[in-house]
């Protein structure tokens, strides 16, 4: 499928940089890219030429590159500029390809034409834009698996399995002999059982794969005066929050963006939980268990471990006995306590460790998850729920149509992921919201 218009954007961020990068997509490409720098283009060669505007004026000098269709990221014949980064400079080029006949892209044009010429499926290029917004390097290397397309390998390895189920199903529906219809039966119960699990796999890790993307959020609680302050500031490495010895110190939420091992977090210091509170403290309560009730990870501290109480959450939850360096070492008794010091920085190395641990994400020196989005995630659902109702049928005496039909379902919610099955509006939503140039 190819576009019979041109367009072009700019492919770096505006603003003052040694080089930036202007791409040209289209049939008129190749024209336009000659007319702007009067020079005949080479396939994929680096030209060092001048670039011109409409009255032959010299408006910079740069490489350009030519891309034939259909080796190059669209697909098209695209051809890229690379003039020095100035803006005004940029701005005058792009002027000058309008003029030659390109128009400006909108948002995600380019990795849509990419999308349209089957260069890269969908979840690849939702895995570029992931990786260019990545705020971590765990974030980033995840996002560059799924760019590589581990996420879509694992979809299209289910799909196979579920086109499987149901050519066992039709092909069972030919005879009418009660026999074979059970050993079908059992058979499909048993792939619809793998095919679950696998399923179960692959969402729990697209689940961790964007986490990591989204970045996980931690808060910090418990009574006044343990020192969530303190342990705020020590993991953030910053004397951020104010810390006193008096009691209903913190009111407002603080916020930080913290990175440990590598991963993006979001770590939250909140007001002590006490009964006796004035108005404004009491506020801070209100704000501290609404943090709470919609953490990743909420770290329980303490002082005194004899308080440890079974802490109900739906978060995962993390117990920390702080100010360890008051006590010696055969006080740390508490078996599902994290001992330690804000003071002293003692047990912070095992403390980041747990958090990466309890978030179900992996530190640095392991592969990450392939990254993921939570339109993946709810499309994984959809067909995980539409197995769940096959098997129940086919564990009762309901008709294996009803069952092939499910599978389908479910298919078609996983084709949704690569692109293959496209509702109306999918691509709209997914590729207006990458940026101009990409
Ligand atoms: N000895 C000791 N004192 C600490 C430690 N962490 C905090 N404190 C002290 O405990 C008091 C309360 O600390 P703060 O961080 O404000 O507690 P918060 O009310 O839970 O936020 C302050 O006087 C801190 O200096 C620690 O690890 N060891
Ligand atoms: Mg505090």
């Amino acid at each position: 499928m190819s576009s019979n218009d041109t367009i072009c954007a700019l492919a770096t961020p505006p603003g003052h940089a040694g080089v930036a990068v202007i791409r040209i997509s289209g049939p008129a490409a190749l024209t336009i890219g000659q007319q702007l720098s009067k020079t005949s283009l080479q396939a994929r060669y680096a030209h060092l030429v001048n670039f011109y505007d409409q009255h032959d004026g010299l408006l910079d000098q740069g490489l350009v590159i030519y891309f034939p269709t259909p080796k190059s990221f669209t697909g098209e014949d695209v051809v890229e500029l690379h003039p020095h980064g100035n803006p005004y400079i940029c701005q005058q080029l792009l002027t000058r390809l309008t003029q030659l006949g390109a128009r400006l892209a909108i948002a995600g044009e380019f990795s849509e034409r990419a999308f349209l010429n089957g260069k890269l499926d969908l979840a690849q290029l939702e895995a570029i834009a992931d990786l260019i917004a990545s705020g971590s390097e765990q974030a980033a290397r995840s996002a560059v698996l799924s760019m590589q397309g581990k996420f879509s390998q694992h979809v299209g390895e289910i799909l196979r399995q579920l086109i499987l189920i149901r050519t066992h199903i039709e092909a069972s529906l030919d005879f009418a002999d009660e026999d074979i219809e059970l050993e079908t039966r059992e058979k499909i119960a048993e792939l619809l059982m793998q095919l679950q699990t696998q399923l179960h796999a692959i969402t729990t890790e697209a689940k961790q794969g964007a986490k990591l993307q989204q970045g996980a959020t931690l808060v910090l609680t418990g009574k006044p005066n343990v020192g969530k302050s303190s342990l705020f500031n020590a993991l953030c490495a910053q004397n951020r929050a104010i810390v006193t010895d008096i009691p209903g110190t913190t009111r407002d939420v603080v916020a930080m963006d913290i990175n440990i091992e590598g991963v993006a977090l979001r770590l939250l210091d909140t007001a002590g939980i006490r009964a006796q509170a004035e108005a404004v403290e009491k506020e801070g309560i209100a704000r501290a268990q609404q943090a709470i009730d919609s953490a990743d990870c909420v770290i329980h501290v303490f002082d005194d471990a004899t308080e440890i109480e079974q802490t109900a959450s739906a978060a995962q939850a993390l117990v920390v006995v702080n100010k360890a360096d008051l006590l010696s070492a055969d006080q740390h008794t508490h078996a599902d306590a994290l001992y330690v010091s804000a003071k002293t920085g003692a047990g912070l190395a095992q403390l980041k460790q747990h958090i990466i641990k309890v978030l179900g994400l992996q530190s640095m020196d392991q592969q990450p998850p392939f990254s993921a989005r939570l339109r993946h995630i709810e499309a994984l659902t959809r067909a995980s729920e539409a197995i769940a109702i096959a098997q129940q049928q086919i564990q009762s005496a309901t008709p294996l149509e009803l069952s092939a039909e499910e599978c389908r379902t479910a298919q078609q919610c996983l084709a949704e992921i690569t692109g293959e099955f496209t509702p109306d509006d999918l691509l709209d939503y997914v590729f207006r919201e990458f940026c101009i140039g990409k």
